[in-house]
């Protein structure tokens, strides 16, 4: 287990893990020089069960406070540390709003330099330490008077601190490791260090670092100083990292070390803030603040959510808009220190870390962050029930770490269905359906000579207006269950009864077999005309017809190909182009690559060229990215 110490300075940190670990924690040479703590310090000590006790030393001085902060993140329980000869000072209370801002509620209290105070006086430091504590997370908290210069107290402080035991936070998840400091070691190259809050790392697992979006390989890591096969959540690990941009400037405290599926930078995070009581002005909006989560420090604003300013002592939505993206997830606790970086003046618990840019005070968003923040099972069941009415399972899951199977349980359980990468109540996808079906059949009874609505036509015309990715999940769906017809770029109902009349449907059925046979080099209009007995000015008005509808392309006069077979030719064309050195190639290789003779192949090159498909250069032709989309997709629809 880890424990993070917490105090004024000179106050007795250090020689107190140094009583309970042997082990003297300040290892700067500029600590040593001016017997203070500057940085993080870290000491072990094993007990000889196979229990072993972690401590990290913080500074107890105002201006490392951000340092204090590096360190106090994903530690199991906090030792706070209390001089006899001079009782609760500054930063005993600024540290103990930090324990509690940062929600920790395992910790001990040590009244230090025992050897310095009468009996009476302890008494009396307890009782002041217990009246300070009542309005915190260690509220009740043990406080045991101890003295590194004659070992009071210390054999039980280490077995009341064992007692406390790992908090068991993170267990399960994807990996997750702040890092707090980042060295190189000859031999071995890139170390980094730093306390796992979720999940477990293992040599040879493949990481990431965020924000940075550097891979890594773990090579070989220590667990809580020792050698060891994994390093799991509540455990201080040094991961010796390798990868190709990999260096010791490339790393800095702050920085993550994850698992890749949990890799989503971000630098709008949605929180709930409370402002400490004892502020003497309220928070205003956009004030700017330093802010504190996991390791990482970073400069932002507070953009407040419901109203102008937050009176002290009180709590309310906000979003942090950062300077630089940073690794954050639903129930990270962050901590806000005032511009000049004196004073910790508020502390909050991330809702959403992925924070919308616009939009981001509407009623609706502040529904939605209602329940975001509500912190039952329950989130999947009401989020679902919002007005959105669906949500993006993956964004989902990476923002609390839950792997994907923990997610479709949860969506399970709240009686939701899956479609693709969204999730819905079945009661809302069973009413889209039904949606698209009425829009259908609403626009069929006015339009009864046309074919149907475009896709999008169809999105803006429901009742419901879903965003275009979520539609086009609906839209699939439908097509698959044959409740919807695709008829080239249309969509109908089933029911819809054709523009054409059964004798023109019935020639088209057997026209379209042939268009089909020899796709690339189909049957003019006059061969249609004389195969089926058909006038040819009436051939010619029916394929006139069928172009309207989509069906099929007049790529020169007369000549007609199917819909998506042009698709398919564009499709070629462009990887013709894509294998082709230059990105230019010739009509012959399009011939070849159809196999339908040189005149065919130059009508269809030809017709390219008039839709800006394709521009030509002498014998050469290049591809047109932008204009390779118009006929659709390169194979035929679900349908
Ligand atoms: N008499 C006495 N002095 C102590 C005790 N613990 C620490 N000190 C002294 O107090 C000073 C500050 O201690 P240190 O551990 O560096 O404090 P920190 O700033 O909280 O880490 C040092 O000179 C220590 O020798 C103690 O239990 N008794
Ligand atoms: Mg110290």
């Amino acid at each position: 287990m880890i424990v993070g110490t917490a105090g004024h300075i000179d106050h007795g940190k250090t020689a107190l893990v140094k009583a309970l670990t042997g082990v003297d924690a300040d290892r700067l040479k500029e600590e040593k020089a001016r017997g203070i703590t500057i940085d993080l310090g870290y000491a072990y000590s094993d007990l000889g069960d196979g229990r072993q006790l972690g401590f990290v030393d913080v500074p107890g001085h105002e201006r490392f406070v951000h340092n204090m902060l590096a360190g106090a993140t994903g530690i199991d329980a906090a030792l706070l540390v209390v001089s006899a000869a001079e009782g609760i000072k500054p930063q005993t209370v600024e540290h103990l709003q930090i324990v509690d801002l940062l929600g920790l509620d395992r910790g001990i209290v040590a009244v230090t330099k025992a050897d310095l105070a009468s009996d009476d006086e302890i008494l009396e430091r307890m009782a002041e330490i217990e009246t300070l504590l009542a309005s915190t997370s260690l509220k009740g908290a043990e406080i045991i008077p101890v003295s590194s210069v004659t070992g009071r107290g210390i054999e039980e402080l280490k077995s009341r601190l064992l007692e406390l035991g790992e908090s068991g936070k993170g267990a399960t998840g994807f990996a997750r490791l702040a890092v707090d400091r980042c060295f190189v070691l000859p031999g071995a190259g890139v170390v980094v260090t730093g306390t796992v809050h979720a999940g477990a790392f293992q040599v040879d697992d493949r990481v990431l670092l965020t924000p940075s979006g550097l891979e890594a390989r773990v090579r070989s890591l220590h667990a809580q100083n020792r050698p060891a096969a994994i390093g799991r959540a509540g455990e201080r690990c040094a991961l010796n990292l390798t990868g190709a941009r990999l260096s010791k400037e490339s790393v800095r405290r702050g920085d993550w070390v994850i698992a890749a599926d949990l890799h989503a930078p971000t630098d709008r995070i949605d929180v709930r803030l409370k402002l400490l009581a004892a502020e003497t002005q309220p928070l205003k909006h956009w004030a700017p603040v330093h802010v504190h989560l996991g390791s990482a420090h970073v400069m932002g604003r507070v953009a407040l959510l419901d109203g102008e300013s937050l009176a002290p002592g009180r709590e309310g939505l906000a979003q942090l808009v950062l300077e630089e993206k940073v690794g954050a997830l639903a129930g990270d606790r962050v901590i806000l220190r005032e511009p000049s970086a004196t004073r910790t003046v508020a502390g909050a618990t991330v809702i959403d870390p992925f924070g919308p840019p616009r939009n981001r005070r509407t009623p609706r968003r502040l529904a939605e962050l209602a329940v975001l923040a509500s912190p039952d099972v329950s989130v999947l069941v009401k989020l679902l029930g919002l007005e959105a009415g669906f949500i993006d399972l993956a964004r989902f899951g990476q923002a609390r770490n839950l792997r994907p199977a923990e997610v479709e349980n949860l969506l399970i359980e709240a009686e939701g269905v899956k479609h693709a990468e969204f999730g819905f109540l079945s009661a809302t996808f069973e009413a889209a359906r039904r949606d698209v079906a009425d829009t259908l059949k609403t626009y069929h009874t006015t339009n009864a000579d046309a074919p149907g609505l475009q896709p999008e036509r169809l999105r803006l015309s429901m009742k419901k207006r879903w965003p275009a990715p979520v539609f086009r999940v609906l839209l699939d769906h439908e097509v698959r269950a044959k409740t919807v017809m695709v008829d080239g770029p249309y969509m109908r109902l089933p029911s819809h009864s054709l523009p054409l009349g059964t004798k023109d449907e019935a020639l088209w059925r057997k026209i379209s077999v042939e268009l089909t046979r020899d796709r690339f080099k189909p049957p003019r209009v006059r061969d249609f005309a004389d195969s089926h007995n058909v006038a040819e000015p009436d051939m010619r008005k029916l394929l006139r017809r069928l172009a309207k509808l989509g069906r099929v392309v007049e790529v020169a006069p007369d000549q007609y190909f199917l819909r998506p077979v042009v698709a398919e030719m564009i499709a070629i064309a462009a990887d013709l182009a894509r294998d082709a050195p230059n990105g230019d190639f010739t009509a012959a290789q399009f011939r070849d690559r159809l196999d339908n003779g040189r005149k065919v192949a130059i009508l269809i090159l030809e017709f390219f060229d008039r839709l800006g498909i394709t521009i030509r250069r002498g014998d050469l032709r290049r591809v047109v990215p932008a204009k390779l989309q118009q006929f659709g997709p390169a194979s035929p629809p679900a349908a």
